[in-house]
């Protein structure tokens, strides 16, 4: 930071909004909100964050803190009845910023229900609310919407820049400490998240990870590997979500994490998220687990090779058969996505998720329905298919299939996958694979026998 660099406001509220009944996964941490925090940590004189989940009564915080600055984080649409509620009691002398996901889709809708927002910050927030913060005109910001008088004026999308590597969450302005929960039971291990890149650089037209939520094109950014793993540092959690849209793009990046990480001795278990082309790279596969990068996660999306080309996933079943059994041959824990309902397929063809998962050995599945965006290029696939649709909640249907049949083809392709002998694969798998360190499995083995299992069966004990 410049000598000069001050923020307009002196003593900023970071908020994670929530209300009770919202369908929230408490395990999970806000870091959208945290980037935003860290922005404004070394402008501002005070940043709070406030993760309501945790801790619902904010009108303490407001009240005692002479608060001049409120930043909320509107990412999912069960947020934005908790923000309106929050926004409606905040001080109107109090400056109001929206942002994230859902709030970069609904701008207008949220300044419509929402009054007394100033500024809503369209996608990525953390060089908009540094020139917020800075003072710098309204005008002349990209990538905001705000209230002059009483229209809203929305400025033009800021062009994607490449990834700050200084800026990353602040560990030390969290109030809480996020653990992994099962039914909110709390399994003993502690939970982070890590950003390390933004966007993908293929172009697979069900998916939307090369667009922001404006739907501008987002080429591959990342931070260098020295800035990850000075990150990861910081973090006390032993299992760490990579949430990258596709972490292994740059194979030499990957390589430069890995062996930083074991040559600072960092020991956690890392999920990632990444395209089935890493067979192609066996030295890269077996440092990644070596370094603890254990549960891979993978999209096939179909069985079927025609909605694969439809999709321009960029390989078949049959290529997909020869890169599992080249990435099998390290024991990472195996995670693959699939999509019920793709375009043109029957019945039967969606039925064959849960054989083809089987052949290709996965250890789990996660099978969702097809679902579209405002922005994303499946529109133009739906729009050229006869008889289908999409629903008021985004998600793609058709005059053969509908919603209702949809989720109960999903349910019979999961009844098939999930087998007795699926489930001791897995528990094998999370043996063998160290994904939890000895001392944490008979932990966990402990709490999921004596409280799930004894809660479910006697739901006595659990009553207040
Ligand atoms: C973790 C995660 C989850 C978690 C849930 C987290 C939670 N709290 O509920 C789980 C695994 C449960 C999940 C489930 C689902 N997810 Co999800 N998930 C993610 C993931 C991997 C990471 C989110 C994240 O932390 N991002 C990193 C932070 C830094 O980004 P960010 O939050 O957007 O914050 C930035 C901006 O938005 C902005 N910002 C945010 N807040 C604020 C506030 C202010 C004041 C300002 C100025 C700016 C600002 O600045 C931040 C920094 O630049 C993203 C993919 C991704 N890489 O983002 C998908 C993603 C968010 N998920 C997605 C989807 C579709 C789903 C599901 C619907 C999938 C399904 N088929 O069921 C479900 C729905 C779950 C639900 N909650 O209802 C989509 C959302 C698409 C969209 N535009 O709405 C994403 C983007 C993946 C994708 N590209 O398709 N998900």
């Amino acid at each position: 930071m410049l000598a000069a660099e001050r923020s307009l406001y002196r003593n900023v509220l970071c908020v994670y909004p929530h209300q009770k009944g919202a369908p929230e996964k408490k395990y999970c941490p806000p870091i959208g909100i945290e980037y935003i925090a860290a922005a404004l940590e070394c402008l501002a004189e005070k940043v709070t964050l406030i993760d309501m989940r945790f801790e619902p009564d904010l009108d303490k915080f407001i009240e005692n803190n002479q608060v001049d600055l409120v930043c909320l984080s509107v990412c999912w649409d069960y947020q934005r009845d908790a923000a309106i509620n929050i926004i409606a009691r905040i001080p109107s002398n109090i400056k109001v910023i929206v942002g994230g996901r859902y709030a970069t889709t609904y701008v207008e809708e949220l300044f419509a229900a929402i009054p007394s927002i100033d500024i809503i910050v369209r996608g990525d927030g953390e060089e908009s609310i540094r020139d917020i913060a800075l003072g710098l005109s309204l005008k002349e910001i990209p990538g905001i919407s705000y209230r002059k008088d009483s229209i809203i004026i929305h400025n033009k999308s800021r062009d994607l820049v490449s990834l700050d590597d200084k800026i990353y969450p602040d560990r030390k302005l969290r109030r809480v400490n996020y653990r992994l929960l099962y039914k909110n039971i709390d399994l003993g291990l502690g939970i982070d998240f890590i950003s390390t890149s933004r966007g993908c650089p293929y172009n697979c037209k069900f998916c939307s990870f090369t667009n922001n939520p404006l739907g501008q094109k987002r080429s591959w950014s990342a931070r260098s590997a020295h800035s990850v793993v000075e990150e990861l540092k910081t973090i006390d959690a032993e299992f760490v979500f990579v949430v990258d849209d596709n972490f292994a793009v740059d194979m030499k990046r990957v390589e430069e994490i890995c062996d930083l990480i074991i040559a600072e001795g960092i020991k956690k278990t890392f999920a990632v998220a990444l395209r089935l082309d890493i067979y192609k790279y066996p030295q890269v596969l077996r440092k990644m687990f070596a370094a603890g990068f254990k549960i891979l996660s993978i999209g096939i999306e179909s069985a079927q090779d025609k909605t694969l080309k439809v999709m321009e996933k960029g390989f078949d079943a049959a290529l997909a058969k020869k890169a599992f059994k080249e990435i099998r041959k390290v024991n990472f824990y195996i995670h693959g996505y699939f999509i019920v309902g793709c375009i043109g397929e029957s019945e039967s063809e969606m039925l064959a998720i849960a054989p083809f998962a089987k052949s290709l050995k996965l250890d789990s599945i996660s099978l969702s329905m097809l679902r579209t965006e405002k922005y994303s290029p499946l529109n133009e696939v739906i729009a050229k298919s006869k008889g289908y649709h999409i629903s008021d909640n985004d998600m793609v249907y058709s005059e053969d299939y509908s919603l209702e049949r949809l989720k109960i083809i999903r349910h019979c392709i999961s009844k098939s996958y999930y087998d007795f002998f699926t489930m001791l694969r897995i528990a094998k798998k999370i043996f063998t694979a160290h994904l939890i360190s000895f001392p944490r499995l008979v932990r966990l083995i402990y709490i999921l026998l004596f409280r799930v299992v004894i809660s479910r069966y006697l739901p006595s004990c659990n009553r207040k």
